[in-house]
């Protein structure tokens, strides 16, 4: 069965279809917040109507890479930074494709960091989902970008001279049309902010705060969280650039004091994907080019179809 073409048929879904029949049961940590990305996305993915077969799911490389392995979805497991470049690759070849890159906060917002900048900037089409659990999970907890300054370990046993970075304010400087933060702990918001970030056409950027309780014990200053879109105490437009980057600020203010505000903080539906603006000036063709691959008998949907059935 082709990548290009394995296309399912309309149905109803069911979530159990994305466990796989080989290594299903996930060798993360007892109380891993990875847990809790996995269930959130095997319950959207059916919600929006994709079946494994419409799905590619591109990792990086930490405990959260191993996403791949635990869901039943087409999948690359890319190195290290480096899951965005090969998620918009085969999203421009075949954008009928669901497509989700995700990867930890150091595989994205370190290494990776410049590809996050770029491909928020170009506003490619896809859903990003960053497993923030403020440090190096995979290799045994030392200090990554989003670590809060004073944070002790391995690598920094004296505390953490530096700031973190602010995740959310980076995204909307260097242009993602979609950013939200939900948490592990919050299954149910985490389940239709991804939902609404597969259904974003453009870069839609989810911070998923993930608590790691075998390295980073100040997990536990994700409980409780405050759902922003909930609460009275906060009121801003999501839709309105400014008042999204002070209420970002905010946000990546208080966490540093254990306050924890998630949901959804810009939203912008007009601007044109990296795919529509390279068809606008000729660079692009309509029809999508893993087309290309195929042979006129082939007995599955083509590929066109499946952009139809979810433009
Ligand atoms: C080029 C490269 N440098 C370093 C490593 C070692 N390495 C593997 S995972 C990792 C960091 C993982 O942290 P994060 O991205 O936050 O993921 P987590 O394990 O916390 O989910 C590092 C430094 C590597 N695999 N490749
Ligand atoms: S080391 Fe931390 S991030 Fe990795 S599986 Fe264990 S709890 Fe999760
Ligand atoms: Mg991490």
């Amino acid at each position: 069965m082709s990548a290009f073409n394995a296309i399912g048929e309309e149905r109803e879904i069911d979530r159990e279809e994305f466990t796989p029949g080989i290594e299903p049961q996930p060798t993360w940590c007892p109380g891993c917040g990875d847990f809790g990305v996995l269930k959130s996305l095997k319950q959207a993915l059916p919600e929006v109507g994709r079946t494994p077969e419409e799905t590619l799911l591109v990792t990086g490389i930490g405990c959260s890479g191993k996403l791949n392995s635990y869901l039943d979805s087409y999948g690359f497991h890319t190195i290290h930074g480096r899951s965005l470049p090969v998620a918009r690759a085969a999203k421009l070849a075949n954008p009928g494709l669901e497509v989700i890159a995700a990867g930890g906060d150091g595989d994205g917002y370190g290494i990776g960091g410049n590809h996050f900048m770029h491909t928020a900037r170009e506003n490619h089409d896809m859903t990003y989902i960053v497993f923030n659990n403020e440090i190096f999970g995979l290799t045994k907890g030392q200090t990554s970008p989003t670590s809060p300054k004073g944070h002790k370990s391995k690598t920094q046993p004296s505390g953490s001279a530096k700031d973190p970075i602010r995740p959310l304010s980076l995204s909307l400087t260097s242009g993602a049309s979609y950013i939200a933060r939900t948490a592990a702990v919050n299954p149910n918001q985490a389940k239709e902010i991804l939902k609404e970030a597969m259904e974003h056409d453009g870069f839609a950027h989810v911070d998923f705060l993930t608590q790691c309780p075998t390295w980073n014990k100040d997990a536990k200053q994700y409980v409780p969280y405050i759902d922003v879109q909930e609460s009275d105490d906060y009121d801003f437009d999501v839709h309105d650039r400014q008042e999204a980057q002070e209420m970002m600020y905010e946000t990546e203010n208080v966490l540093k004091e254990g306050t924890v505000l998630t949901g959804r903080f810009y939203v912008d539906e007009d601007r044109p994907s990296y795919q529509e603006e390279k068809q606008a000036i000729g660079e692009m063709p309509e029809e999508p080019l893993a087309e290309r691959y195929f042979d006129d008998d082939y007995e599955w949907e083509r590929s066109y179809d499946l952009l139809d059935r979810h433009r």
